[in-house]
């Protein structure tokens, strides 16, 4: 059977290192398989849910389409669009608000960190994000979904609503429950400055992440600032349960080498961790380097990236489209 893949990154400016080890380097391996079908959404529907200037949000549209070629996603093979260019997606997500129930969705430890101490102020849309994520899948019948940790909830949600619709209306099967691709070691980026929180978009201070438009310079520097402690480098992975940090950088490391965590203990162990970060520079500056170049070569061609963003609606809007047509029927509309 062959595989299809949706997933999705949202617009909102910043996007980092957990963004590429957590997905997108995903979803580059997942689109050179053969017989597997990819669909990446810049999806700026969910975007909105925390208010953004219609400017930025516009040139993030963009940067997030060219981070996904520029990481080396072929336009002409995957599909790359915008949400908002299928209207399918919002029509979705009202009609799987009437499946879904609020019980399920109070327990959404994401809504509960982004809306922080005051939840009567956060958008409606906020709360209701998983919905729209579960619309966004269900409409293409995606087999797998590549997903950071933090999204893990979130698709156990999305199987939830698609059952329940197949049998609040006796429709075996109809909307298909996506498997979560979810790395099963560095699933989860740590802050550089803070080994207990999120390598995350909206973190105020730029030095907790690495930008995936960073230059030479700012990588080098963010990296030699990065948090570790006063010891050597751990020896042993029981040692990693307290030092948040070491854990981290040895999980980066890791996953940019595709190693286990056990084996760059074992290059590392006893040693200063200015000797490690030279090595963890260097091979940040030949991954990452090369997609900041190319994003910036590629935002200068904005016509391009408009036209990569308007063939991929046109082939999502046919799929998309006739689901949501099905799903209405099936409703009695
Ligand atoms: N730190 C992370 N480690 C691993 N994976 C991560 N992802 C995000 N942060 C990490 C994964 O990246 C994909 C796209 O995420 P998103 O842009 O849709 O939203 P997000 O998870 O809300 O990203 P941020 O950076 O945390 O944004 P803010 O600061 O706005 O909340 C997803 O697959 C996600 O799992």
């Amino acid at each position: 059977m062959s595989k299809k893949i949706f997933s999705g990154v949202q617009p909102t400016g910043n996007l980092h290192l957990g963004n590429y080890l957590g997905a997108i380097k995903n979803f580059v391996e997942l689109s050179k398989e053969i017989d597997t079908n990819c669909i990446f959404c810049v999806v700026d529907l969910h975007a909105i849910t925390i208010k953004q200037d219609p400017k930025e949000l516009k040139n993030n549209i963009r940067e997030t389409a060219a981070t996904f070629v520029a990481s080396g996603i072929d336009p002409k093979k995957n599909i790359i669009f915008n949400q908002s260019g299928v209207p399918a997606h919002a029509e979705g997500a009202w009609i799987l608000s009437c499946i879904a129930r609020m019980g399920w969705l109070n327990r959404m430890t994401q809504f509960k960190e982004k809306a922080g101490n005051d939840k009567e102020k956060a958008s409606i849309g906020l709360y209701s994000y998983p919905v729209l994520m579960a619309a966004d899948i269900l409409l293409y019948d995606a087999t797998h979904v590549p997903v950071g940790d933090d999204q893990r909830q979130h698709l156990e949600l999305c199987r939830d609503i698609a059952q329940k619709f197949n049998n609040d209306f006796n429709v075996k099967n109809f909307l298909r429950a996506p498997e979560p691709l979810i790395q099963k070691e560095f699933s989860r980026i740590m802050s550089l400055k803070d080994g207990s929180k999120k390598m995350s978009k909206s973190e105020i201070s730029d030095l907790s992440r690495i930008n995936l438009t960073d230059d030479k310079d700012q990588i080098i520097n963010k990296i030699k600032k990065a948090k570790t402690d006063t010891m050597p480098m751990p020896s042993d992975a029981n040692e990693l349960k307290k030092r948040l940090e070491a854990k981290n950088l040895l999980g980066i490391y890791s996953s940019l080498t595709n190693s286990s965590l056990q084996n760059s203990i074992e290059v590392f162990a006893g040693k200063n961790f200015s000797e490690f970060k030279e090595k963890l520079v260097e091979l940040l500056l030949s991954e990452i380097d090369p997609i900041s170049k190319e994003i910036k070569k590629l935002l200068q061609d904005k016509s391009y990236l408009d036209k990569i963003l308007l063939d991929g609606v046109e082939k999502a809007d046919l799929i998309a489209s006739k689901k949501i047509e099905s799903i209405k029927k099936i409703l009695g509309f």
